[in-house]
């Protein structure tokens, strides 16, 4: 017979500060296309949308500067619709206005994948290098995207290798969310896709639309700005480059803290993500 009773397990929790901090490991990086990838706006989609209504016999031409305007609202659909309702009261609109503006976007979007495939719109600089450097690292990768399928398709293949589609875990482009940037549904969709946190991730942008349709969905994120986007509100990006840079080409740092870097490497978004989630 035992003489001692087992003596019951009490768990004293630590003291809050005593306790082990762990801090979310970066998994993903999750990038916007149009404006980050490639400066696809003004000669890419712009020309094709005036391809488009020139074909079907409109007189709507969208110059380089109503673009800048136009973008205001993300969608080329939803673009369209903005344009008439602040530029063209005079136009009149047909019954199935919603069925024409469809029509017209499926035209914009074939003029526009052709450009693509024609090597029109190259990618950014540093863009090939810090994906080809993450997937080297077994960083995993997706798009978030108001864009249309097929355009990121098109400009993966022709733009960055044929097989690069394949490089991204999860394409998350168009109308597969109702909502579009600025709403956050985008990222919210693409997190779920890969079941990762926000926390465990990083978001790179070109816009104020994308900077808070990513920071909803608490995405840090880094922003490379051109010139459709400049002089947007970037104060609550984690960086704000003019480009990612590369070696021999280096970045300017617009705001933000990248220390003696001239080009954004996996490194120096490891440590940007670090700092942010301490
Ligand atoms: C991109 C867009 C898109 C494209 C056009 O924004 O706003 O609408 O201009 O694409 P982001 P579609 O870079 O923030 O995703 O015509 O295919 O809609
Ligand atoms: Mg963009």
């Amino acid at each position: 017979m035992g003489l001692c009773r087992p003596i019951a397990r009490i768990s004293i929790p630590y003291p809050r500060f005593l306790q082990p901090i762990v801090m979310p490991k970066l998994q993903a990086l999750i990038f916007d296309v149009d404006g980050t990838l490639a400066d696809t706006e003004r000669d890419g989609h712009r020309v094709a949308f005036n391809r488009a209504f020139k074909e079907a016999g409109l007189d709507w031409d969208w110059d380089i500067e109503l673009y800048g305007k136009l973008l205001e609202v993300t969608g080329g659909k939803e673009r369209m619709q903005f344009y008439l309702d602040r530029f063209r009261p005079d136009f009149q609109r047909p019954a199935n206005l919603k069925q024409v503006i469809a029509d017209l976007h499926a035209a914009k979007t074939r003029h526009y994948t052709q450009l693509l495939a024609e090597g029109a719109i190259p990618l950014r600089p540093g863009v090939r290098r810090l994906l080809l450097e993450a997937r080297d690292q077994g960083m995993r990768l997706a798009i978030a995207t108001t864009t249309t399928p097929a355009n990121v398709t098109a400009l993966l293949e022709h733009a960055l290798a044929p097989d690069s589609l394949h490089w991204f875990e999860v394409i998350a482009a168009g109308d597969i969310v109702p909502a579009k940037k600025p709403a956050p549904d985008i990222y919210f969709y693409a997190l779920e896709k890969m079941g990762l946190k926000p926390a465990e991730c990083i978001a790179f942008e070109d816009s104020q639309n994308g900077l808070i349709s990513a920071r909803q969905a608490r995405l840090e994120t880094i922003i490379t700005i051109n010139d459709y986007t400049k002089d947007h509100d970037f104060s609550d990006a984690l960086l704000v480059l003019d480009s990612f840079g590369e070696p021999g080409a280096p970045y300017q740092v617009i705001r933000g803290q990248a220390g003696w870097t001239t080009y954004l490497d996996l490194d120096l978004v490891r440590q940007l993500h670090q700092k942010a989630t301490m």
